[in-house]
Formats: C-alpha cells, sequence, structure tokens
C-alpha cells in the first residue's frame, strides 16, 4: 500500500464518529423502531437502517416502507425554503419574508371577511404536540372555528361508534399482547397484512394457539388468506352480515344474558329487532350464502375469548359509525370484551391516527376528547390556555364540508399540514378546483405534493428524522418519536412553525415553546380529567416503559392496558350501549348505466396520497400506477384482458387505469387503490355522500361504468386467442 493510501486510511479511522439512535418509522400506526447508524468520516457521511430488534411490541420487525422512509427525505425533492408563488412560479424566499406576507394576507382577509374566512386543514401524521398545537392555534392565534384534519376521512366512523357504545374511544380496547390469546378473530374491512405488516405475528401466534380467524373483505388479500373463513361481501353491506350473525347468536344462545343484563342498556330493543331478521335477505343483500353466515356466527359465538377488529372496509361507509356499532354488538351481547383476549380494535391508520383524534384537530373537539360546546370542558380549555372563555369559537365543519363553505365563498384562506387533500378527498376534482380558487392557500409539507402545487405559499417542514415528538400507536400506547438529526436548510419543525405564524399574528405569550416536550407539558394539563386523559404521561417515564397506555392520570400509577375490567364502561352509568342497526347499503346504487361496484384502499408499497412512497424509487417500482383489479368473468364481459386500458366513469369524473384480471375480487365490484395524483386519481370518481353522524364519505362503494379503452381494446382475433388460452387453462 502506498505511503498516501496507509496515511489517509489512518486518519479516516482515527477521526471516524459512528452513531446510533433509535427513532420511529413515519407510516402506519404500529410505529416500529428503527435504528438509524450514521458514520461520519472526514471525507463522506454514510448512514444505515435497520429493525431495532429490542422493540418488544413489534418484535424487532419492520417492513419495507419503514426500511425505506428515509429515502424521499434525502432527495433533492425535499422542500428546504419558504416557497411564495410570484406571477405563477415559485421563487424562495426568507422565512422573514414568507411570514411577513402571510401576515399582511390573514390580516387582509379577517379584517374584509371575519375570523372564521381561514380555515385550518390538519393531518394524523403529526405528532400528539403538534395536533394539539393545531388545534390551539385554530382557536387562539387565527380564531376560527374551522379547523379539521384528514382523519375525518380516516377515522371518524370508528371513533363515534366507540364514544357511543362504549364511552371512550381508544383504537384497540386491548394491548396487541391479547391477540395471542383469543380464541375466534373476526378481521372485518382490514387488510393487515399489507397495511399494519408487523401486527401479523400477532395474528398468526393466536391461529398457532388454536384461535380460528374469521375475515370479511369482497376481496382475497394477503389477510384473507390467513383466515380459516373468509366471508366475501358486496361493498356496504357489512351491517346485514352482522345482523345475520347477530341472529344466530341469539337464536342459537350464545349470548351473555348475564353480562347483557348487568353492564349494557339497549337488549330489548336490539334483540326484538334482531328476531325479525330474515337469514334469507341477508344473504340476498350480501351475497354470502347463509350456511357460511351461520357457520361463521357459530364460531365467534361459541368461542371461549374473541376479538372484533374493524377498519376502512366497514368504516368508510356514508353509514360507517351504524356498521361499526354492529360490530361492537357482536362483542357485546357475547360478552367478549374487557378480558384478557376478548375485546374490540378499530385498527387504526396513521402513525398518530389514535392521537391524532383525542387533542383538538376535530372540528367539535378540545384537547383531552373535550367537547367545545360543553362550557366546562372550554372554561378547562381557556384557562389552561390563559385566554377567556368566551374568546375561544364554536365549533366548525368536517374536512369535506370545509372544502363546500370554500366553494360557496365563506371561506377565503386555508393553511393545509400534513395532508393532501387535492389525492386523498372525495369527488376530488371539486376539491383541486375550490384550492385553486381560495384566496390564500398555504401547505406546510415536506415535498411538492399535488395540494402544494395550487398553494400561493409553501413552508418547508422538517421529517420524522428531524423533530421530538409522542405518538399514539394503534393501542393507544403513548411512544417516544425521538430526532437523529437536524432538518435541511431553512426546513423548520411544525410545532415552531405554527408558533411563528402565531407570534406574527400578535401571539406571543400563548405560544412560548422551546420544543415539543413544553407543549407535551401543557398537553398534558389541558388532558387532565378529560376522557383521553394524558397527565399522568411523562417523557421519561414513556423512554422507560416502553410507552404508556392513557388514559393515564397518574404519574406513579400504570395506563391502563385493558380497557372495561370488571365491565365498566365510560358512560356516566358505566354500561355500554347496544344499538339497533338495520340492514344498509350504499347511497349510490349500481344500475343499467352504472353497473359495477368500485371500492378502493391501499397497497402494501404505497402510503396514502402517495407523496412520500412515489418518490421512493424501491417502492414505485413496484406499483408505478394505479391499476382495476377485476374479476376474470366481468373483464370478459366487458372485453377486457390484462394488461388492456380500461375507462372507469362515475356519476362524477372519468379515468384511465390498467387492468389486473384476477380471481381475487367479487364479480360485481372492482378495486383501485388511491395512492397516485391527477389523471390518476381515483378519488375523482368517489362520492362525497357523509355519513349524517360522522361526515365519513362513501371511499368504500361508488358505482361506475367500465369500458375498455378502443386503442387498446383487443381486436377480434386477439380476444379469440385469450378465450383459447383460458380453455387451455381450465383444462
Ligand atoms: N401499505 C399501506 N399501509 C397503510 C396505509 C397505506 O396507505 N399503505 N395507510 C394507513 C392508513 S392511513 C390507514 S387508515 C390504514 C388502512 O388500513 P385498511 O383499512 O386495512 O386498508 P384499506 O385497503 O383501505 O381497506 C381494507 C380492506 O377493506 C376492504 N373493503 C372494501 N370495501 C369493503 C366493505 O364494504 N366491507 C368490508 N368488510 N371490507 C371492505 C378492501 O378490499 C380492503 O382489503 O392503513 C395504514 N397503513
Ligand atoms: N379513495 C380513498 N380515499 C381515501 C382513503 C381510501 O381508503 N380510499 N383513505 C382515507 C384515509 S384513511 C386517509 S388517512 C387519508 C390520507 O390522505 P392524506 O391526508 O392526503 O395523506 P398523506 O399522503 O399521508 O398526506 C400527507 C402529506 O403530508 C406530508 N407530511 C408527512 N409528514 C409530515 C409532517 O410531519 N408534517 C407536515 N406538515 N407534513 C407532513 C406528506 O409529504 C404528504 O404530502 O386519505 C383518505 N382518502
Ligand atoms: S409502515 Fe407500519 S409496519 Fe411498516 S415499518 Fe412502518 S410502522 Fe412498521
Ligand atoms: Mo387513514
Amino acid at each position: 500500500m502506498s505511503g498516501f493510501l496507509q496515511h489517509f486510511r489512518q486518519i479516516n479511522e482515527r477521526y471516524t464518529v459512528s452513531t446510533t439512535n433509535q427513532t420511529r418509522c413515519p407510516y402506519c400506526s404500529m410505529q416500529c423502531t428503527m435504528l438509524f447508524h450514521r458514520e461520519n468520516t472526514p471525507f463522506s457521511s454514510r448512514f444505515t437502517i435497520t429493525p431495532n430488534k429490542e422493540d418488544s411490541i413489534v418484535q424487532g420487525r419492520m417492513c419495507v416502507k419503514g426500511l425505506e422512509a428515509h429515502t424521499p427525505i434525502f432527495t433533492k425533492e425535499r422542500i428546504t425554503s419558504p416557497l411564495l408563488r410570484r406571477h405563477g412560479t415559485f421563487i424562495p424566499v426568507s422565512w422573514r419574508t414568507a411570514l411577513q406576507w402571510l401576515k399582511r394576507k390573514v390580516r387582509d382577509i379577517q379584517k374584509a371577511h371575519g375570523f372564521d374566512a381561514i380555515g385550518v386543514y390538519g393531518g394524523g401524521s403529526l405528532t400528539n404536540e403538534e395536533g394539539y398545537l393545531l388545534g390551539k392555534f385554530a382557536r387562539v392565534a387565527l380564531r376560527t372555528r374551522y379547523i379539521d384534519y384528514n382523519g375525518r376521512y380516516c377515522m371518524s366512523a370508528a371513533a363515534a361508534a366507540g364514544s357511543q357504545a362504549f364511552g371512550i374511544d381508544r383504537g384497540m380496547t386491548n394491548p396487541l399482547a391479547d391477540i395471542p390469546l383469543a380464541k375466534c378473530i373476526i378481521l372485518a374491512g382490514t387488510n393487515i397484512a399489507e397495511c399494519q405488516p408487523t401486527m401479523m405475528p400477532y395474528l398468526r401466534q393466536a391461529k398457532a394457539n388454536g384461535a380460528c380467524i374469521i375475515a370479511i373483505d369482497p376481496r382475497a388479500t394477503g389477510t384473507t388468506r390467513m383466515a380459516d373463513v373468509h366471508l366475501q361481501p358486496k361493498p356496504g353491506t357489512d351491517a346485514a352480515l352482522v345482523n345475520g350473525m347477530l341472529k344466530v347468536i341469539i337464536e342459537e344462545g350464545y349470548y351473555d344474558s348475564k353480562f347483557i343484563t348487568a353492564h349494557t342498556v339497549g337488549w330489548e330493543e336490539m334483540s326484538a329487532y334482531i328476531r325479525t331478521v330474515q337469514m334469507s335477505e341477508v344473504s340476498h343483500i350480501t351475497g354470502i350464502p347463509e350456511a357460511d353466515i351461520v357457520q361463521a356466527a357459530r364460531i365467534y359465538g361459541q368461542a371461549e375469548s374473541g376479538m372484533v377488529f374493524t377498519a376502512r372496509g366497514v368504516e368508510q361507509h356514508a353509514y360507517g359509525v351504524q356498521n361499526v356499532r354492529n360490530f361492537i354488538n357482536l362483542a357485546l351481547v357475547t360478552g367478549k370484551i374487557g378480558k384478557p383476549g376478548s375485546g374490540y380494535g378499530a385498527v387504526t391508520g396513521q402513525a398518530n391516527g389514535q392521537g391524532g383524534r383525542e387533542h383538538g384537530q376535530k372540528a367539535d373537539q378540545l384537547p383531552g376528547y373535550r367537547s367545545i360546546e360543553n362550557a366546562e370542558h372550554r372554561r378547562h380549555i381557556a384557562e389552561v390556555w390563559g385566554i377567556k372563555e368566551s374568546r375561544l369559537p364554536g365549533k366548525g365543519v368536517s374536512a369535506y364540508e370545509m372544502m363546500e363553505r370554500a366553494a360557496a365563498g365563506e371561506l377565503e384562506g386555508m393553511i393545509v399540514l400534513s395532508s393532501n387533500p387535492v389525492v386523498s378527498n372525495p369527488n376530488a376534482r371539486f376539491v383541486e378546483e375550490v384550492l385553486r380558487k381560495l384566496p390564500l392557500l398555504v401547505v406546510v409539507d415536506l415535498y411538492m405534493s399535488e395540494t402544494a402545487q395550487l398553494a400561493d405559499l409553501i413552508l418547508p417542514c422538517a421529517s420524522h428524522l428531524e423533530k421530538e415528538g409522542t405518538v399514539t400507536n394503534l393501542e393507544g400506547r403513548v411512544m417516544l418519536r425521538k430526532a437523529v438529526q437536524p432538518p435541511p436548510g431553512e426546513a423548520r419543525p411544525d410545532w415552531r412553525i405554527l408558533q411563528d405564524i402565531a407570534h406574527i399574528l400578535g401571539q406571543r405569550r400563548t405560544f412560548r415553546y422551546g420544543g415539543a416536550r413544553d407543549i407535551f407539558e401543557e398537553l398534558r394539563k389541558a388532558s387532565r380529567g378529560g376522557v383521553a386523559d394524558y397527565s399522568g404521561i411523562k417523557y421519561e417515564r414513556i423512554e422507560k416503559e416502553q410507552g404508556v397506555f392513557w388514559p393515564c392520570a397518574d404519574e406513579r400509577a400504570p395506563g391502563t392496558e385493558r380497557l372495561f375490567e370488571e365491565g365498566v364502561f365510560y358512560h356516566p352509568d358505566g354500561r355500554a350501549r347496544l344499538a339497533h342497526v338495520p340492514h344498509l347499503t350504499p347511497p349510490e346504487r349500481t344500475d343499467d348505466v352504472y353497473p359495477v361496484t368500485l371500492t378502493t384502499g391501499r397497497l402494501l408499497h404505497h402510503y396514502n396520497s402517495g407523496v412520500q412512497t412515489r418518490r421512493t424509487p424501491a417502492l414505485y417500482a413496484r406499483a408505478q400506477a394505479p391499476v382495476l383489479q377485476i374479476h376474470p368473468e366481468t373483464a370478459e364481459r366487458l372485453r377486457l384482458v390484462n394488461g388492456a386500458r380500461a375507462r372507469i366513469h362515475s356519476k362524477r369524473e372519468t379515468i384511465e387505469v390498467d387492468v389486473r384480471v384476477s380471481k381475487d375480487i367479487r364479480e360485481d365490484t372492482v378495486f383501485v387503490a388511491f395512492h397516485w395524483g391527477d389523471e390518476q386519481c381515483i378519488n375523482r370518481l368517489t362520492l362525497p355522500e357523509l355519513d349524517p353522524q360522522c361526515r365519513m364519505p362513501s371511499f368504500k362503494a361508488c358505482a361506475v361504468r367500465i369500458e375498455p379503452v378502443e386503442s387498446t381494446a383487443p381486436t377480434r382475433k386477439e380476444q379469440k386467442k385469450h378465450e383459447q388460452e383460458k380453455a387451455c387453462a381450465y383444462r
């Protein structure tokens, strides 16, 4: 080796600094931890990411999305300085310029149109501290009633159903560790294999312990393939299906009358209704043979313990609350709740899908799951915030309704943090037009999302690697995510951005935080005595105890791992509420013009509106465009073959996608994932019919017509060849 090389190597070794820090994945509600190893030499800087073998909650696992989550963060696509639109193009400006510009805009709009003329739109990827601060920012700094967030499209149906039935809304009523203790598990409208992959080992362990798993999904997925029984309903018919199951449970005597009498309200009315249910009608509505419904009901009814899980397949309907209430009915009438291996769980979605819905991002909510319409709740929060109660605005409207208000000219401006509504809202073309025309659109993001492209001002924020804060996982366990590096360029953590804007709007006194910890300390006080009580949780505890379950009102007592032990629910009388739920079907019926039901959802390799994962080459390579999943018989009828191009029309819009013929879906249903924007945005087709209680739209059922795009439609010769191939394949 030459002397120079040797010298080079010595210097390199001598001054190389290796660090390993723990942080968390930014994506799903499992919140797997990862180790971020960095090696800084005098000449280079390298890093690698590995799963954290010591994370006992996810047993040292991560999925492919998590392992790639850092990739877009280090690309040139990161926005690293404020960008102001001038004459149609974005130009980088200083924070000072950006904030002064914003101050003028906000002042002018509010002077002319009132405080409520500006709305705030948040997201469930924000930490608890940021979600909390966003609520305070809207009400105290902007003084607007209009704030809502993407969780309206995510968890709102389960949240309302949980609150109504139990008096509390916490994703899972039990810890993950209870899953292997369950003898029957119902997975309704949840694709855990693709959406919470590191939860799968818990289900496999349950199976190994003898559990029977029943999956309910119009499609066969990685999740249903792991199940013992797969019921494949028509989209939007789960309520009727559960009514059928309840009928069997009641008629064959699998209900727990002692539990019902001691711990519930509403049995008489509910059971009287269930007696009128006709199994043949249920079978007709759902498209599931009667015998299969009876079998599923018997398995769950007879099992000594059981857990029921729902996710967006059941919840994202214009009657999602009712759907979930019926699944909760199953748990309550059989007394399978509040015990090891028995409970209910809404499988939460985003990293902080749970915490994000507890501390004030919702139109009608104050921190700690308090109500903005309750005088006592308002007084408590006003006191913590150091303002007069009368200064707190009233309740606003839900996410989509904010878009409608904007279209009607009631909103003149919107600040969007951590969401991409142009891709993720129903009736997306309308939403895009609304935001395009809005006199003021501010977007706080890491990338030039489809929504950011319409902004007047883009503010660059820190990524999950660059900011500290807490998130609450699907179990209701509050966990800490740590920063492992500073933000690049001029990017700032969301909390700091909100504080900076609050300051230029004259709110120095009420926004005085040095970091996320200070905000958490205030959140603790604000949540004290609320349903989502975090007052006993401290950063130090979270670190020491691998997270703390809420409610936790005492610094010295453990959090509440399992809810409703002893059958005590959170309503004032301690009883849970049973509901009688009629058979429900999608508001947009299929007919001769739109004869097929479109349902939408997710793929393993992409995350939500795709802003992050489409910028991740290893993930993008696996799914570059949306495809239409369609049954072979339906495809044949429509003269579509694998790889052909199809046009999908709904009453609202038309898009074109490639075809994937697959037996994994019902004949009357097609599926398209929603991870793409612009011409590939499936939400241009979906309908904004909202649940009357929670304002969830009908993402999972909309009527469509499908036709081949003529240039790619198979010729008669190709069609014949295809038919011959098919005949061969069946021989
Ligand atoms: N890979 C990946 N993981 C994610 C996400 C992601 O985008 N990608 N997003 C995260 C977020 S925010 C969320 S909310 C969760 C969502 O997690 P899930 O709710 O599990 O995901 P979806 O794919 O939306 O829907 C689940 C299933 O519902 C089925 N379904 C459709 N209609 C019906 C119906 O009427 N009844 C029934 N029973 N089932 C129906 C679909 O076929 C689908 O397989 O995932 C989180 N994790
Ligand atoms: N058709 C159909 N539509 C759906 C659904 C469906 O199943 N079908 N599911 C719905 C559901 S469950 C959800 S949750 C929504 C999700 O839809 P969106 O809210 O649009 O979801 P994301 O893609 O997660 O948007 C996150 C945006 O925030 C940015 N971001 C990430 N981290 C941060 C951060 O820390 N701070 C800030 N300021 N920005 C950040 C990302 O770059 C991205 O642009 O979509 C809903 N829409
Ligand atoms: S996406 Fe979910 S399962 Fe995958 S690594 Fe991230 S937190 Fe874990
Ligand atoms: Mo979600």
